[in-house]
């Protein structure tokens, strides 16, 4: 049940996260396993398991994913080098726990092609 995952709980605060934005609709907290300097999770408070599970009706929900992933970057002095965002779907991309959710990866120099 998407409703119970790890990052639902978050969004309760029956977790605890280092929290760095919240709006109406977007949390984003910082990964406890950072990946790079900064390293920030994005995610809807709607509980939406996968990329494939995605409705229409969803694409500005999405669309505000990527905007306060860009307005923290801005905040955090990562926007003027880059930085990266990612989000994984299911067992072939990396996908761990199934709330969706925006990858915010920056503070050095990312390589390409990913693992
Ligand atoms: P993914 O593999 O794309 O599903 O990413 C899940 C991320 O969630 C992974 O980078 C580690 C992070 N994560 C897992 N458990 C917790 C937690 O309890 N708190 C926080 N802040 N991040 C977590």
């Amino acid at each position: 049940m998407s409703e119970d995952t790890l990052f639902a709980r978050i969004i309760r605060r029956e977790i605890p996260a280092d929290i760095v934005h919240e709006d109406e609709h977007v949390l984003g907290f910082r990964d406890i396993d950072p990946k790079a300097p900064v390293h920030v999770l994005f995610v809807p408070k709607k509980a939406i398991a996968t990329i494939d599970d995605i409705q229409p009706e969803d694409a500005e929900l999405v669309g505000r994913l990527f905007l306060a992933a860009a307005a923290f970057a801005r905040r955090e002095g990562i926007a003027q080098d880059g930085y990266r965002v990612v989000m994984n779907c299911r067992e072939h991309g990396g996908q761990s726990v199934y709330h969706i959710h925006l990858h915010l990866l920056g503070g050095r120099q990312m390589g390409w092609p990913p693992g």
